[in-house]
């Protein structure tokens, strides 16, 4: 029998249009209308990306990392702004700490998003919901900026709370409702189930979150793996993950497990470019840059290596990511066993948020950050050790 997370008291906060609302909020013009935050759409010749925008603008179909000149093709007379981090960031410690006013057991996700442990404070509220109401009506009130919080006895359905009820949301979800709340959800609301897990899913008739859970796990075992009990298990209204208070969010990573050991050159380099570029938009939402690269190869025999290089530069940019774990992992794998499991990490991370420019043309950044780390690989392994291009 599992442990279950019952009587606990999960609530998952992510503010409405973050940067695009704290810009409404500070110029009257801006209010009611579309604005985007993101890189210069240069009369639609620019090449960055949309960082976000207010819901005025999402009714044109604009949404966060959509290139610039796409949106601006959708809706020339929207506000375009370049953004300002530094002041992004302080509204955002406003929030934070404006959060640890109501409990300590936070869990920073973005700088717009926390998971909060409130089973053993609400009562200074009188009731879950009270306090949701209490935090949402602080932050309106003292910072005037709109949240969307969920309530519920897990991680996972909070945040799937919180989700539906944007924008200006307050949902709770009661111990004895969390079932039928999941349940009436499509599959790809779970976390963890992307397009590809979706399609697998769906050959086995599997559509909704209450098909998956009434699914016999064996067979879900047989064409998933662990990840096909782990998503069991949510679909059930099981999930053991705790708040974690990490203030200081210390690496941030990602593993995949095949689903049958493989040796195959092309598939482990696939599967190394999209875990590079996982790890990479992760980095990026935190508005984090790490220098250290951690590669992880788990064997066929369950035997673990790791292997780690540290860089001059803090990077978060895929390419550099994607080029070191390649490197490191042409040098240890011989490819005489078949592997598990492949890991990346980008790990000794320096300050959030303020040293990414989120809105520079990403190739010029790209470029720039690219030949700095292919530099440092060359210098230290010799002119042929890196060549460009992904496979
Ligand atoms: P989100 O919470 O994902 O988006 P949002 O707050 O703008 O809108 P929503 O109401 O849907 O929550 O991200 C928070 C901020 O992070 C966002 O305002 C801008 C920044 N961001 C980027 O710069 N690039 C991105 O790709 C994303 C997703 C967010
Ligand atoms: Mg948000």
């Amino acid at each position: 029998m599992k442990k279950s997370m019952k009587n606990n008291v999960i609530i998952h906060i992510d503010m409405d249009a973050f940067f695009a609302a704290i810009e409404q909020r500070d110029n009257m013009l801006l209010r009611g209308k579309p604005v985007v935050i993101g890189a210069d759409p240069k009369d639609g010749k620019g090449r960055g990306v949309v960082a976000t925008c207010s819901y005025e603008a999402r009714k044109f179909g604009i949404h966060s990392a959509m290139p610039i000149s796409e949106a601006y093709r959708r809706c020339k007379s929207a506000y375009f702004l370049q953004g300002d981090m530094k002041k992004y960031k302080k509204v955002s410690n406003q929030i934070f700490e404006l959060l640890y006013d109501f409990t300590d057991m936070l869990e920073p996700v973005s700088i717009d998003e926390a998971f909060l442990d409130i089973t053993g404070s609400f009562h200074f509220y009188h009731s879950p919901f009270n306090t949701g109401k209490a935090i949402k009506d602080r932050i309106q009130k003292e910072l005037n900026l709109n949240a969307s919080i969920g309530i519920a006895p897990i991680k996972m359905a909070a945040k799937i709370a919180s989700d539906l009820s944007k924008p200006n949301g307050l949902v709770e979800v009661k111990e004895s409702e969390m079932l039928n709340f999941l349940w009436e959800l499509p599959i790809d609301r779970l976390w963890g189930v992307g397009l590809k897990t979706k399609i697998l899913l769906n050959k086995l008739a599997i559509f909704s979150i209450k098909d998956l859970a009434l699914m016999d796990c064996q067979v879900l075992f047989k064409k998933l793996g662990d990840t096909g009990l782990h998503l069991h298990d949510l679909a059930n209204g099981i999930d053991l993950r705790r708040v974690e208070k990490n203030e200081d969010i210390k690496s941030v990573s990602h593993e995949h497990t095949f689903d049958q050991d493989t040796n195959e050159v092309k598939e482990l380099h696939k599967t190394i470019s999209s875990l590079s570029q996982k790890v990479s938009r992760r980095l990026r939402k935190y508005g984090l840059k790490g220098k250290t690269i951690v590669l992880k190869i788990r064997t066929k025999s369950f035997h673990t290596v790791t292997r780690a290089q540290t860089l001059d530069l803090r990077t978060n940019h895929f390419d550099v990511i994607y080029s070191v774990s390649i490197q490191m992992f042409k040098r240890q794998y011989s490819l005489n066993e078949k592997i598990r499991l492949l890991g990346i990490k980008v790990s000794n991370l320096g300050d959030p948020y303020v040293l990414d420019n989120l809105f520079d043309d990403p190739q010029e950044v790209k470029r720039e950050k690219v030949h700095a780390a292919i530099d440092q690989i060359k210098n230290k392994f010799g002119e042929c050790s890196i060549q460009r291009g992904h496979l």
